[in-house]
């Protein structure tokens, strides 16, 4: 098929009514929720990319995988499908089924952080609920992405690797028994949703062979990661991303799964690994925090339809419409002037809070206000990946602020058209006319743990 002929590769058979509202609607709205768009009513958002996560728009096949749902407390036959599917597409033997991705860090870190002081846990950039749980088990989470990834135009095309100079350095420096694991997160989230290469992958994985530490992945978007690969990495571009996906996860013991992201599901997640010990003794802690192995905290229709979202999402027709979706948008924006951060990424175009209003401190949130400002603009809802959602030192108790504010504009999968995508620029656009105008935020409530979810603000002067 030639190029231009190539549309969304599906049919759409079901629609959501959208909701339009007023300005002075979505001011009210603001205010209810503390100037925190995650205490937003969804219906009151008109175009809603806060996140590409459990947003999905299931396939016809995943759904008439519900009605195979086997609801079986032990054994049931989704839960073997599941776990096929794993193998076939992940090539990991064991898997343990988990309610979302981060009750499968839970139970990973669980497991493998002893109950020593210093621990490091490596990894190129952790994700908000990654980090969290980290510090929860006392440990200290460490970002090793190479300085690279901190410039905002460095066009790079695996911007999300890890420095594996500054990993050895670690490990050495503070020793291996202080570091219970390394991770990668693929892609890298909070960089940006920048790929990880598999050279990478194969050093990393390489350093910690040679150090006896195990390396996980965070897999959440490993066929979005698997694609870049193809399109960019040399070697790959004969390879088809089914089989790039396996040699990725050959490289690693195990690895978290949010099944909300590509597992095109709208709630469940994992936790898959090769050694039987280790299986074992996940297990344990599996049972106490989420239920009987072989449902976790899933239903078996859901786990069905995480079976057949796996094996739909390293299909190449869908990843080029995906991909191609968000470098429309973010080809969109750059044209127009707003600044990015480049390249574009697999899963959202992130705003560059920073330089879209210089004029606002890091003290004063710019990523939020620039959040706030853009649902007052045009009912659309982003998500602050900044100092807000990077949350306190726990030793400092300060900010700690990140080389990055951003306001992440992520798309859900198979949900919205290019022509939502047109009105998403328009109203950034003019946003970004009177940026000047746009206030900072400061906090009138900030709970202890991942402030960014519930939170409350007001604006300043
Ligand atoms: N990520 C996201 O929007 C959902 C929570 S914040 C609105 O990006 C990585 C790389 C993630 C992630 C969730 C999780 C946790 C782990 N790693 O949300 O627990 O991006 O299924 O997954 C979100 P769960």
């Amino acid at each position: 098929m030639k190029q231009e002929y190539l549309a969304e590769p599906f049919r759409i058979k079901m629609v959501e009514p959208l909701v339009l509202t007023t300005r002075e609607e979505r001011e009210r709205l603001l205010q209810e929720a503390g100037y925190n768009l995650f205490l937003l009513p969804s219906e009151a958002v008109y175009i809603d990319l806060l996140t590409d996560s459990g947003t999905a728009a299931m396939s016809d096949n995943q759904w008439a995988g519900m009605m195979l749902g086997d609801e079986a407390y032990a054994g049931s036959r989704n839960f073997h499908h599941l776990q096929s599917a794993v193998k076939e597409v992940m090539g990991f033997e064991y898997v343990l089924p988990t309610h979302q991705g981060r009750a499968a860090e839970n139970i990973l870190f669980t497991t493998l952080v002893q109950n020593q002081k210093e621990q490091y846990i490596l990894n190129n950039m952790h994700f908000d609920t990654t980090k969290a749980h980290v510090q929860h088990k006392g440990a200290k989470p460490v970002d090793l992405v190479r300085d690279i990834a901190f410039d905002p135009v460095a066009r790079d095309p695996f911007k999300g690797n890890m420095d594996t100079e500054k990993l050895e350095g670690f490990i050495q420096e503070k020793g291996v028994e202080k570091i219970p694991l390394v991770m990668l997160t693929i892609t890298c989230n909070s960089g940006g949703g920048q790929p990880v290469s598999l050279a990478n992958i194969k050093a990393v994985s390489a350093i910690c062979k040679k150090y006896g530490i195990p390396f996980f992945i965070d897999a959440c978007r490993f066929a979005e990661n698997a694609y870049f690969i193809q399109q960019r990495e040399e070697g790959y571009a004969g390879k088809s991303v089914s089989e790039i996906a396996k040699e990725i996860f050959s490289y690693a013991d195990g690895c978290t799964m949010s099944a909300k992201k590509d597992g095109l599901a709208n709630i469940g997640g994992f936790l898959a690994l090769n050694d039987e010990e280790l299986y074992r003794q996940v297990q344990v802690w599996g049972v106490l925090f989420e239920g009987f192995p072989t449902y976790g905290g899933m239903a078996g229709r859901d786990m069905e339809v995480v079976a057949r979202g796996l094996r739909e999402v390293c299909r190449e027709d869908y990843l080029r419409y995906r991909i191609g979706q968000v470098q429309y948008l973010g080809a969109k924006l750059l044209e127009a002037g707003i600044p990015i951060i480049e390249p574009v990424g697999g899963h959202a175009v992130y705003l560059d809070a920073k330089r879209f209003l210089p004029h606002l401190p890091q003290d004063q949130f710019p990523g939020q206000a620039l959040a706030v400002a853009l649902y007052l603009e045009g009912g659309i809802r982003g998500v602050e990946i900044g100092t807000v959602l990077a949350g306190r030192d726990p030793e400092t108790g300060e900010h700690d602020y990140p080389n990055l504010e951003m306001v992440r504009l992520a798309i859900p999968r198979r949900v919205y058209t290019h022509r939502h995508m047109d009105a998403v620029v328009a109203a950034v656009k003019n946003v970004y006319q009177k940026r000047e105008q746009v206030k900072g935020l400061r906090f009138t409530y900030e709970p202890p743990v991942l402030r960014h979810f519930t939170a409350r603000f007001e604006p300043l002067g």
